[in-house]
């Protein structure tokens, strides 16, 4: 990696792991790549994922709704999910064998009641920035290599805004799992590959 380089690791949380509300299979396995490659970055990022109780992208606040199912926002279409990373709550709170004390900054997304956040860096109306990319900026950074949760949801939307950030992007393919929904995984690895995201495994992560 770059000597600009930072770790952005994506919503490692109780409700995206095994017993979950909205578990990702196999979301607890990503845990002890990313602790083992977290300290070769000099800059690191933990991401949160973390709804008001009444999130507009639950099922459960549009009556009669599907969890899964898509609707139209104001902003565009929004997957429904069960109630997920409500603020405060066990399933919010990261997987306890996460090592959280290396992170130099937690930024929680989705808090927004009426808009979803998948990516770190915009939340899903594209245009409401979260502050991240302003951080990154002024602390030199580069170059941003990502891991977390879900591949095809945020750690995807957050590549994604990197590229188009200016930043350089790697994501850490096995220190990442998938929801896979409606083929969402091949779609978005596709997009991230045309758009530039690079792609690497944990073992190929050291330090320039
Ligand atoms: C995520 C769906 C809803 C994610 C967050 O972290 O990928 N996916 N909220
Ligand atoms: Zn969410």
């Amino acid at each position: 990696m770059a000597p600009d380089a930072a770790l952005i690791v994506i919503d490692v949380q109780n409700d995206f792991c095994t017993g979950g509300a909205l578990a990702v299979a196999g979301g607890e396995e990503v845990v002890p790549l990313v602790n083992r490659v977290a300290r070769r970055f000099p800059i690191r990022v933990l991401t949160q994922d973390w709804h008001s109780p009444d999130h507009k992208s639950f099922a459960a606040s549009h009556p009669g709704a599907e969890a899964f199912s898509v609707t139209e926002m104001p902003y565009g279409s929004q997957v429904l999910w069960p109630v997920h990373c409500v603020q405060g709550t066990p399933g919010a709170e990261f997987h306890p064998e996460l090592e959280t004390d290396m992170a130099d900054l937690v930024l929680r997304k989705g808090f927004r009641p009426q808009v979803d956040s998948y990516s770190a860096f915009f939340e899903n109306d594209r245009s409401t920035p979260t502050g991240l990319a302003g951080y990154l900026r002024e602390r030199g950074v580069g170059e941003v290599w990502l891991a977390g949760l879900a591949t095809d949801f945020c750690v995807a939307y957050s590549a994604l805004d990197a590229i188009a950030l200016g930043f350089r992007a790697t994501l850490l393919e096995d220190a990442c799992r998938a929801i896979d929904l409606d083929g969402s995984l091949a779609r978005m690895t596709g997009t991230m590959r045309d758009q530039g995201v690079r792609f690497a495994v944990a073992e190929e992560c050291e330090p320039a």
